[in-house]
């Protein structure tokens, strides 16, 4: 098999001409006193070495050595309290031309900046890394007079690296696949365990064994567990209260496998059966997102897909008396937004919200074959808004799926999820 981190790196190298790349992995935040917050890679980091641990810099560069990692140095005591570490050696297995110890980075650097004419580096992202770059930006500077030449250009490396990051290959999405198959297990049970009585925290539990059970690290978002009214909270996150009879619970969760996010919401009764008002917001939701589903395909704009959900939304607010004027009035001054205040996609992969562009000089970018975005539609009428029917208040109705571009259309990856009304209320009977 191929190695996929090689291969992305051998396409960065074929762009950069005689350029370099320095890209730092991200850094450890400490949670309180001596306790660390969880380590997760930078995901241009892993995305180019597949290489986990912190303190690791990788520079590409035009010439030998074109690959060189600067690593955490092997060291028993640490190793330890704190676990192996690859080490020199490690990260010469790992396809390095060159590795040096961390601690040997300002002394190298210079060197490895030689001869370049421009350098990829996400200045202001890491100020206290830019101290280090720069600094060796000002030695390698110093040596002008012996002949050697250095960048005078500081590039963005989101130009490179992001574009090639959103277009997914094939063993991008065989883990975005294994993803979406554990995140639709964690849903299904959800809907099986949830009864009136039970605590949001309860759920989330159950979706967070189910992630760990697969192997997947960690959820790809903190979840959203929101019951009653707070499922009319876009970002829910306390998961403390417990969910009534006659509810709704909203559940927004993904789980993180092999560094790929799913994205997943589904809304449904607590009870196992919609009430009328539930049932008629959830079916104006569920046909945005089946009309932004059918907009999207090669050529097509999220902002495309977006007025395909805002046209059948705002549709159903004026049909259920939410909204007084015409739909077309309720568009062009944006009153929809009231009860659909956010936007209908945004990029998925490494990243829950992946990186790529949306625009290109502010005019929005057409849909690729291979690129991946959620859809997420929903309708939120709050506890306490006196204008909307007495009925609609308090609920919160998202439905988001996960959809790969394709050669003539796209691909539902999050599809195993029941989304019906009928496929939800026999999920949530079982
Ligand atoms: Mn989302």
């Amino acid at each position: 098999m191929t190695d996929p981190y090689r291969e992305r790196r051998e396409r960065v190298l074929a762009s950069l001409g005689d350029a370099c790349l320095v890209l730092p992995s991200a850094p450890v935040h400490i949670r309180n006193n001596d306790v660390e917050h969880e380590y997760r890679q930078d995901s241009d980091f892993y995305y180019l070495t597949g290489f986990d641990e912190p303190s690791s810099v990788l520079v590409l560069r035009a010439e030998a050595p074109r690959v060189v990692l600067f690593v955490r140095p092997r060291d028993p005591e640490r190793e330890t309290w704190d676990g192996l570490r690859a080490g020199v050696d490690g990260a010469k297995a790992l396809g390095a031309d060159e590795a040096f110890p961390i601690s040997e980075l300002a002394a190298e650097l210079p060197k490895l900046l030689e001869n370049s004419s421009r350098l990829y580096y996400r200045l202001g992202h890491d100020r206290g890394f830019d101290d280090r770059v720069l600094a060796a930006l000002d030695v390698v500077r110093g040596r002008a007079k012996l002949g050697k030449w250095w960048p005078v250009q500081i590039v963005e490396p989101a130009t490179l690296v992001h574009e090639m990051r959103s277009i997914k290959s094939e063993h991008e999405l065989g883990l975005l696949r294994r993803a979406m198959e554990i995140s639709a297990e964690a849903h299904l049970a959800a809907m099986a365990k949830t009864r009136p009585g039970c605590y949001e925290y309860e759920i989330e539990a159950l979706l967070r064994s189910i992630f760990r059970k697969h192997g997947a690290e960690r959820p790809a978002y903190e979840p959203i567990v929101g019951s009653g009214p707070n499922a009319t909270i876009l970002h829910h996150r306390k998961n403390d209260r417990r969910m009534n009879e006659g509810e709704v619970l909203l559940i927004d969760a993904g789980c993180e496998y092999g560094y790929y996010a799913a994205d997943i919401t589904r809304t449904f009764p607590v009870s196992g059966r919609f009430s009328p008002a539930q049932r008629e917001l959830y079916e104006v939701v569920l046909e945005a997102q089946r009309a932004s589903i059918a907009a999207t395909c090669p050529g097509a704009t999220l902002d495309d897909v977006h007025a395909a959900s805002v046209r059948v939304l705002t549709d159903g607010m004026v049909r259920l008396g939410l909204l007084a004027e015409p739909a077309s009035e309720a568009i062009e001054k944006q009153t929809y937004k009231r009860y659909y205040m956010h936007r209908t996609s945004h990029w998925l992969g490494m990243d829950v919200h992946d990186v790529g562009p949306y625009f290109d000089r502010g005019k929005a970018r057409p849909l690729c074959a291979g690129q991946v975005l959620t859809i997420e539609p929903g309708l939120y009428v709050r506890a306490d808004d006196g204008d909307a029917p007495a009925q609609f208040r308090g609920i919160g109705i998202r439905i988001e799926d996960d959809v790969l571009v394709t050669a003539d259309g796209c691909e539902v990856l999050s599809e195993a999820v029941p989304k019906t009304v009928a496929d939800i209320e026999r999920a949530t009977a079982s």
